[in-house]
């Protein structure tokens, strides 16, 4: 921590003219802080001449979204560098190329995706990815699958599990997901028009039990290592690429927990449309193309995930095709309840999303959060009986028929 420092624009440009063989020397550099997220300053460095960038990425010592009041540790920008070097591993498409990471500086030197666009921006514009299924069930697939003991050396694993210890983001998770929004809590920031929604969610104690097992499984549950903030803006994305970004809440943990983010993030868009896409039809159109990516992802992500167990599994006892049937109907089940719950925290809880947050129109706002939040607590409600994917499409169009 002593040498730490959290740069400026100008500081951010000489640090870049010392990364060896990346812009010209003496060359005239152009920095932008272009941070929008809820936690890190992320400098875009050009050379104007030549066209060439890069990203620097600096952790920040405490939650940008709360102040200096919430401190947090610089330990996360190592965990997502090694995480996004796992990653590039088993699917080196999918992820930015990390150059260098200076612990010290807690920062990351990677691969500039301005070309791309944060998803989240590109669906509530209401473009369409046809190969994103393809790409983001293929990254769950591979990174889960042989980051478990499915897949790994079972010893590796254990001492892998060690270097992803996240105690302080996890603690975020476990309060902002898994708690927080079932009480009163000072964190929650509920619009007045949607209070009564919220206090109904306090009092139901069937759906706080469900809740209750859904942070057990993620405080107990290291099946493999997670992004563990998957969410649509944890991705860039173009027609024909995409590149997931930001882990620095890995750890080990359920994997439902992963398909979930991206699934819960696809059908807050579909919660929030009316406010997006004006005509009934178009409207009506793009949610159907949601649903469909949302089919797609998870038959997409089931398909890979056996394959690779089939042709890569290591280990006899979960050779059979009984077991792998038992696991991936649980797996399922733990999709609909973490989708639920990701749902929930978005509407009320500390952290929202665009796609609902942007809405400008009080009432279509309104209309969003509640479909919202019948999706998201039907799910987590049916959680433990759900036994297809078309049980989630069917809960999402009946929220808006
Ligand atoms: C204090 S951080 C709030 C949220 O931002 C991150 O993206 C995570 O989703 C976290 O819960
Ligand atoms: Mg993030």
């Amino acid at each position: 921590m002593s040498n730490y420092r959290p740069l400026s624009e100008a500081e951010a440009i000489e640090y870049a003219r010392q990364i060896p063989e990346l812009f010209s020397p003496g060359a005239e550099l152009v920095s932008r802080e272009i941070g929008d997220g809820n936690l890190n300053l992320v400098f875009h460095i050009s050379e104007p001449s030549t066209g060439k960038s890069i990203i620097l990425k600096q952790a920040l010592p405490y939650a940008k979204v709360v102040g200096e009041s919430w401190p947090l540790t610089l330990d996360r920008a190592r965990i997502e560098s090694e995480a996004l070097q796992i990653e590039e591993s088993l699917c080196p498409d999918l992820v930015p190329h990390v150059y260098a990471y200076e612990k010290d500086l807690a920062l990351t030197v990677m691969e500039d995706l301005s070309d791309h666009v944060i998803m989240r921006r590109g669906l509530i514009e209401g473009n369409r990815y046809p190969l994103f299924a393809e790409h983001i069930s293929r990254f769950l697939a591979n990174t889960l699958f042989f980051t478990s003991d499915l897949g790994m050396n079972q010893q590796a694993k254990k001492l892998q599990q060690g270097r992803f210890i996240n105690p302080e983001l996890c603690k975020i998770t476990e309060d902002l997901i898994f708690s927080d929004p079932y009480r009163d809590a000072d964190t929650n920031n509920i619009e007045a028009h949607i209070r009564d929604a919220a206090e109904q969610i306090w009092t139901d104690n069937e759906l706080q039990l469900e809740v209750s097992l859904l942070r057990e499984k993620f405080l107990t549950k290291s099946q493999a290592l997670l992004h563990g903030d998957l969410h649509t803006g944890s991705i860039f994305i173009k027609p024909d690429s995409t590149k997931v970004i930001d882990p620095e809440f890995a750890y080990y943990g359920p994997m439902g927990f992963d398909i979930g983010a991206v699934l819960a993030n696809l059908l807050l868009n579909f919660a929030a449309q009316e406010g997006w896409s004006k005509d009934a039809s178009s409207r009506a159109d793009y949610r159907q193309y949601l649903l469909q990516t949302v089919r797609d992802v998870w038959t997409g992500f089931e398909r890979s995930f056996r394959q690779l167990w089939t042709e890569s599994g290591v280990d006899v006892m979960f050779s059979s095709e009984a077991y792998q049937n038992h696991f991936m109907s649980e797996l399922l089940k733990d999709v609909f309840g973490y989708t639920g719950a990701k749902m929930v925290r978005r509407v009320y809880g500390l952290a929202h999303v665009a796609d609902i947050d942007k809405i400008e129109d009080t009432a279509a706002r309104e209309r969003a959060q509640r479909i919202a939040l019948a999706i998201g607590t039907t799910l987590i409600r049916q959680h433990r009986k759900a036994a297809t994917i078309e049980e989630m499409i069917d809960i999402a169009a009946k929220s808006v028929s």
